[in-house]
């Protein structure tokens, strides 16, 4: 297991500087983000940012995302070029010793929450999904961080509508198009595709979702047969849903080597399914760390890991969900956890008695 922190790049608040200080952290996650979506990414850009990055000391081998075009998800206008170009961003991410990329095929919309600053009891700020506000919004007028704000309500209108027509199988359809033109690369180029879940796990404004569940993501895998053809298994994302044991999900596509990331956060789900982001700490929320972190410890799990999300505390401002402290106690906790499963790992001691008699 190697844990990974994400930068936001030069821009940043969180610094590489700062990120160096939390310990056991190895791995920076990060993307080029001056490139407009669909287009291929500077080999410069990629360099600037691995060298920055080893600089401070840490590595850069999970790159997320690289964010695959509408057009692509639709399955029209210019998707053909997008796939090219995104063969080639396989490529020179390869170059540059990535290992994982992680993508996600969410129809217009990325993560969606109804509030970012949402006062918990104890003073500190989440992000929350309250059902009932959601239900309210008027996507087409609707903008939150890290969502592609360039669209006029006009342009937002059609592609809703364009999705809408296009429903769950046109998506799977154009999903496994997608996969069987972009894996062949990457199994060549020796790098792991990791899916990322919709968050929150089920369709919203009437738009399809399909990475949800554990039936979709069996699907999802049965697309092509290559270990490369993966995912990043997100407890913050998958975990929203009551119906999804997380903790049974890490354990089997573990098993099956299939997770090369882990992205893991706590979630507090309401009664009528709306749900708060709460601390890492089992007690904060429905999810039980250790639980999930003893499911991957016994499955095997030698990916990439990192804290989803965090709460703002201390007084921090910054990217929604992406302050430093939080995440950082959030990776603390999670090391300290497996450093516990390491140490009471009765496989371990054999391990290290045979060690012991060879060397005798
Ligand atoms: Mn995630």
């Amino acid at each position: 297991m190697q844990m990974t922190f994400r930068w936001y790049g030069d821009d940043d608040p969180v610094t590489l500087e700062k990120i160096r200080q939390i310990p056991g952290v190895e791995g920076i996650v990060t993307a080029v983000y001056d490139t407009p979506v669909g287009e291929v990414w500077p080999e410069e850009s990629i360099a600037h940012l691995k060298k920055e990055i080893n600089d401070a000391g840490m590595t850069m081998e999970v790159i997320e995302s690289v964010p695959v075009h509408e057009d692509i998800k639709l399955g029209r206008g210019d998707y053909k070029r997008y796939i090219e170009n995104y063969k080639e961003n396989i490529r020179r991410l390869a170059k540059q010793g990535v290992k994982t990329i992680v993508y996600n095929f969410m129809p217009v919309f990325d993560w969606t929450r109804s509030q970012l600053d949402h006062e918990l009891e104890d003073g500190s700020n989440a992000l929350v999904y309250y059902k009932e506000d959601v239900d309210k919004l008027d996507p087409t007028k609707l903008t939150l961080p890290g969502w592609d704000s360039s669209y006029t309500p006009e342009e937002m209108t059609e592609l809703i509508n364009a999705y809408k027509e296009l429903g769950e199988e046109g998506l799977w359809k154009n999903l496994e198009y997608f996969i069987k033109e972009i894996m062949p690369v990457a199994v060549e180029e020796g790098v792991n595709m990791a899916i990322h879940p919709d968050d929150p796990p089920w369709p919203i404004f009437g738009i399809p979702r399909i990475i949800t569940n554990e039936e979709n993501i069996d699907r999802f895998l049965a697309l092509y047969d290559a270990p490369n053809h993966g995912l990043t298994l997100c407890s913050g994302s998958l975990g929203c849903a009551a119906s999804n044991d997380y903790a049974e999900m890490a354990k089997k596509y573990t098993k099956m080597g299939r997770v090369h990331n882990a992205h893991i956060r706590n979630v507090k789900i309401l009664d009528d399914g709306s749900f708060e982001e709460a601390a890492h700490k089992s007690s904060c929320g429905s999810l039980d760390l250790v639980e999930i972190l003893k499911a991957y410890h016994d499955a095997g799990f030698d990916g990439y890991i990192r804290p989803d999300h965090g709460r703002m505390i201390w007084g921090e401002t910054g990217k929604p969900g992406y302050g430093l402290y939080d995440r950082a106690l959030g990776a603390e906790y999670m090391l300290g956890i497996w450093e516990t499963l390491d140490k009471l790992d009765p496989k371990k001691d054999e391990v290290v008695e045979v060690e012991e008699e060879t060397k005798a």
